[in-house]
């Protein structure tokens, strides 16, 4: 069973790719994709709202995959498996998730997940690049250099050159990743995640 996993800082646009993504996968037909979610806080913001778009999804909520819940997210992918026997489990963390501890979780303890069967997409917003540049935040700073695909999202909202600038930035901290700016709320460039997606899954 593959799964990909969706980081990015907060409100940096996980969910609207999310969703872009899999109604566009959905129109193929024939696949069987999970969207799994994790909130820190109590109720499931994202995944009440994914629901309404005909999507199936998970929730794990009250703490989050990369620590408290890294037991729950092996039991989970498990059990998916057993239930749904999806061929892609879409795994939306929070905004704070440290990337690593999930990857070492899942090349410990997951059975039905395989460590060449996972692909992480991290996201990043334009608006807040820079700051994230020059501020050393470490949970950011992991979540771009394990990924395999950087979304450099919010396009819609830069200035002139400013998401060239900060693709080749994003390409100086991870060379081995796939860095395509664009906007999710608007759908612009998604077509190079989706080949890659439709490639891989
Ligand atoms: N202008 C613009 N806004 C966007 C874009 N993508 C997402 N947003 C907005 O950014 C805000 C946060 O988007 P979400 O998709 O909820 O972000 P998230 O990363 O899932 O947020 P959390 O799960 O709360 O961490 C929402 O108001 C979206 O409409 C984009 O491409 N352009
Ligand atoms: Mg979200």
């Amino acid at each position: 069973m593959k799964l990909v996993i969706i980081t990015g800082f907060l409100g940096s646009g996980k969910t609207t790719l999310l969703l872009a993504l899999l109604k566009d996968l959905s129109s193929d037909g024939g696949r069987n994709l999970v969207v799994l979610e994790n909130e820190v806080g109590e109720v499931g913001i994202d995944g009440a709202y994914l629901e309404t778009h005909g999507l199936k999804v998970k929730e794990l909520y009250s703490g989050c995959v990369c620590c408290q819940l890294a037991g729950s997210l092996v039991t989970t992918l498990s059990e998916l498996r057993e239930a749904l026997d999806p061929e892609c489990v879409f795994l939306e963390t929070s905004g704070l998730a440290n990337i690593q501890n999930i990857m070492g979780t899942m090349e410990k303890y997951c059975e039905v997940v395989g460590p060449d069967e996972i692909l992480t997409i991290a996201l990043l917003d334009i608006e807040r690049s820079e700051l994230i540049f020059e501020h050393d935040i470490p949970v950011i700073q992991n979540q771009v250099k394990m990924a395999d695909v950087l979304a450099l999202n919010k396009t819609d909202t830069g200035e002139a050159g400013e998401a060239e600038t900060a693709a080749a930035e994003l390409e100086r901290m991870n060379p081995d990743a796939f860095v395509v700016p664009m906007s999710a709320a608007e759908g612009e460039n998604l077509a190079p995640i989706l080949d890659r997606l439709r490639e891989w899954i």
